[in-house]
């Protein structure tokens, strides 16, 4: 029998709209309401302008340690923009925008930040997941909410991001091969921001892309520009829809960077050269964005400067409401709890020997 290629029918595509320059392809601008673009552009100016204000707290020593999400506002605005209030938003730990564009606020980001478990706490009428730190794992999480959704007849869909790098878990590859085989309503956003700590995208995988991992799962897949806002829309928007629609899952791909490092414990500049931040940092989504306002007429250049006044303030809000809640909260001596069912004998001690200290100290906690 003569050897016949196997045609693969899904093509996987490329998706820009504005192009770095801010040259919009006006044939594939997608229709967003002008109130929707200011909102989009006001959450991105906030995500944008927070992760500054997180990096200087955490150089000050007034939170832990953090992921900075610079450079990627848009791959996770652009996405979440299309959920709806009864939606899974299921995140890693780098989507802080999207977290906040859902409700969560920018005081319990920093509490959490901080250590403080009161930081993740998710409202009971709320249907996101809180951050998860292990790669990749939040991935199957939002496999099953989408299931367990579609196996309810309910309407809502699960929207989960991640890494370039957790696409090399095993629970990536096996959250995409459940949702096809059950065609779960799952949008699978990667965040291919080209690096995993030190591991480079090349390090990572040797695809082309990471859309085109979509076909072995028999879904579609996507690349997007993924520091153009109405790329990352336009193609979100067709895969929520989809989902909804019984159409079952997609991957998408957003071709973005992690201009700064991983967290604040990390140092980039021993694996990376400055010239490929600098080409990055001129594809920055947000002056993008905000020219092509400019441009539609939806801001004009006063109306940004006071929207950047008005995020300034608000996060000035939130650090002084958070540092004053903190103040009260959190017993040093949680750090022993759930660990151990029963707590070893040098923990035990310890942990007396803390109690003492504090009382002695005159702190009120609970021993
Ligand atoms: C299962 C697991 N292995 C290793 C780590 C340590 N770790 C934290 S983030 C990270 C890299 C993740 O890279 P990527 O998925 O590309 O996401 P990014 O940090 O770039 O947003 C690693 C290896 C972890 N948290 N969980
Ligand atoms: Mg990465």
């Amino acid at each position: 029998m003569p050897r016949t290629p196997i045609t693969i029918s899904e093509n996987i595509e490329y998706l820009s709209i504005l192009d770095e320059e801010g040259r919009l392809d006006a044939e594939l601008e997608p229709d967003i309401s002008g109130e929707m673009l200011l909102r989009l552009y006001r959450a991105m100016l906030l995500g944008r302008r927070f992760d500054e204000r997180l990096l200087d707290l955490q150089r000050q020593g007034r939170i832990g340690t953090f992921p900075p999400i610079k450079g990627q506002e848009a791959s996770q605005l652009g996405a979440v923009a299309h959920l709806r209030p009864g939606d899974w938003l299921v995140p890693s730990f780098r989507e802080t925008a999207a977290e906040v564009w859902r409700g969560r606020s920018l005081s319990s980001v920093i509490i959490g930040n901080n250590g403080f478990s009161e930081g993740a706490v998710i409202p009971l009428d709320h249907n996101d997941l809180p951050v998860s730190v292990p790669v990749g794992s939040q991935v199957l999480h939002a496999v099953g909410l989408g299931w367990a959704a579609r196996y309810r007849r309910k309407d809502d869909i699960a929207m989960t991001f991640f890494g370039d790098g957790a696409t090399s878990e095993g629970d990536f590859h096996e959250g995409m091969n459940f949702a096809g085989v059950f065609q779960a309503p799952v949008v699978f956003v990667c965040q291919n921001n080209q690096w995993a700590i030190s591991t480079s995208f090349a390090g990572q995988t040797h695809s082309a892309t990471i859309a085109q991992k979509a076909v072995a799962y028999g879904m579609p897949g996507i690349r997007v520009d993924g520091n153009d806002i109405l790329a990352v829309y336009a193609a979100a928007g067709e895969a929520v829809d989809r989902a909804r629609a019984g159409g079952g899952p997609t991957l998408i791909e957003c071709l973005t960077y992690r201009v700064m490092m991983h967290t604040t414990a990390d140092d980039p500049k021993r694996y990376r050269t400055d010239a490929e931040v600098e080409i990055w940092r001129q594809r920055d989504p947000l002056p993008r964005f905000g020219k092509y306002l400019l441009d539609k007429g939806v801001a004009s250049g006063e109306e940004q400067n006071d929207l950047e006044a008005e995020v300034l303030q608000e996060i000035q809000d939130a650090v002084d409401h958070a540092e004053k809640q903190m103040r009260t909260m959190g017993n040093p001596l949680d750090m022993f709890n759930h660990v151990y069912a029963e707590l070893p004998p040098h923990l035990a001690a310890q942990r007396e020997e803390l109690a003492r200290e504090l009382a002695e100290a005159g702190k009120e906690v609970q021993s």
